[in-house]
């Protein structure tokens, strides 16, 4: 039998949880993916508690299948910064990439160099468990892993950016190298790499601008509300 505990947070009544979706809205409105960082550094105590907020993301069977490996020391930061540049400009210039996905991505002005991979004073290289491992060895299954890893993804970006940090959702493609620089099990497979640390104090991001709700919402709505 699952035991179960009271959960009873404090009731919000509905003129302040509207007041608070506007201040959560213009907070997260601020949110810009970065790739210019101050090489400042970061404490450990931000990206622990970062990673803390990240893991409390809902997961299938709640098997939490992640695994957060964050990297400050120089030497292996560079040394994911080279296999990165290799596979990225196998991408760029080696013909790997679509036409179609360079078109999708030319307005982000990306290239081959990754030089944030040195600079900024953190790595975060947010693993997904495919599988899990028993103490027997045996693998024991993992349900909506992919979702879940997602979510705490978003998690840990929501996190950074309410402390004031930034990030990038860098996803070099393929990831592999990252596995073995990092000395990663066979059933983790790389999700995404999170550059952590303060944007540069001259750092430039795209001038893009976001869907509005009409288009990425579509209410169904009953005459109760
Ligand atoms: N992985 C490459 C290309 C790239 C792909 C997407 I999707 C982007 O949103 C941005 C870039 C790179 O990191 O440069």
């Amino acid at each position: 039998m699952p035991k179960f505990v009271p959960y009873r947070p404090p009731r919000v009544p509905p003129a302040e949880t509207v007041a608070r979706g506007e201040a959560v809205l213009a907070e997260m409105n601020t949110r810009r993916s970065v790739r210019q960082f101050a090489p400042d550094p970061v404490p450990r105590a931000a990206i622990e508690l970062a990673i803390r907020a990240a893991s409390t993301a809902p997961s299938g069977a709640h098997q939490q299948p992640w695994t957060f490996v964050a990297v400050s020391d120089q030497e292996v930061k560079h040394r994911i910064r080279v296999a990165a540049e290799a596979e990225e400009r196998r991408n760029y210039e080696g013909g790997r990439m679509p036409p179609e996905w360079r078109d999708a991505v030319a307005r982000l002005g990306t290239d081959w160099h990754k030089d944030f991979l040195d600079i900024a004073p953190w790595l975060v290289v947010l693993f997904e468990q495919v599988h899990g491992v028993r103490d027997d060895g045996s693998v024991r299954k993992h349900y909506y892993a992919r979702e879940s890893v997602g979510i705490a993804c978003g998690m840990f970006i929501a996190a950074i950016h309410r402390m004031g940090l930034v990030t990038l959702t860098h996803t070099p493609s393929p990831m592999g190298f990252l596995r073995q620089i990092l000395g990663r099990p066979s059933n983790e497979r790389p999700f995404v790499l999170l550059p952590v640390g303060y944007p540069a104090p001259d750092a430039v991001v795209p001038d893009l601008r976001r869907k509005a709700l009409e288009q990425v919402a579509i209410f169904v709505q009953g005459d109760r509300d």
